[in-house]
């Protein structure tokens, strides 16, 4: 997928940073889909009660709505035998989850009922019963379904050292 330049400044440069915020990318075994905030918008939703803990004691609870993971990956090719499923943000978080989280879990466009991209720049954030706080990634940018050997350490798949306060 081709996008233009956020180069040529006119009034639809705000516009099309904010598409670009919101684009999904799915990655297949052979294939890759890029959902854009529209598409995505053609998604069934559903609601999810998540409380998120941080390490550090911080938590927050909410209902949260969003698309079922597992409708996310259904639009690619995934390993036959998918283990994880690693979701990275916008800012370089990645996580890797175990399959059976990852296919509970949601992309998440609101929070009681208010959508979150009003609390830019994470207009999205993959969350789910399963996933500890610090695995519910804000800005979803890509997803994708892996199958780990049995010795393989899912952690070395995951980015989770960002302590810049700005990216909470
Ligand atoms: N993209 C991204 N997502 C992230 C983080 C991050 O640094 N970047 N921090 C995580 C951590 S450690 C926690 S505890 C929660 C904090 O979520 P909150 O700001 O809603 O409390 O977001 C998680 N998701
Ligand atoms: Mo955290």
């Amino acid at each position: 997928m081709t996008h233009n330049t956020t180069s040529d400044a006119d009034s639809t440069q705000t516009d099309a940073a904010d598409a670009d915020a919101l684009a999904i990318e799915i990655v297949g075994d052979d294939d890759r889909v890029t959902l854009s905030p529209r598409d995505f918008e053609t998604f069934p939703t559903t609601d999810r009660e998540c409380t998120i803990e941080c390490a550090s004691g911080t938590r927050t609870t909410g209902t949260w709505t969003g698309v079922v993971l597992a409708d996310l990956l259904d639009r690619v090719e995934t390993p036959p035998e998918t283990t994880h499923v690693r979701v990275t943000s916008t800012d370089g978080y990645a996580v890797c989850v175990d399959i059976v989280a990852a296919l509970d879990a949601i992309v998440a466009v609101a929070r009681n009922g208010e959508p979150l991209v009003e609390g830019k720049p994470y207009a999205t954030r993959f969350l789910g019963g399963n996933i500890d706080g610090a695995r519910t990634v804000k800005g979803v940018a890509e997803i994708e379904p892996l199958a780990l050997e049995p010795n393989a350490d899912p952690s070395d798949l995951e980015s989770m050292s960002l302590d810049d306060a700005s990216y909470g």
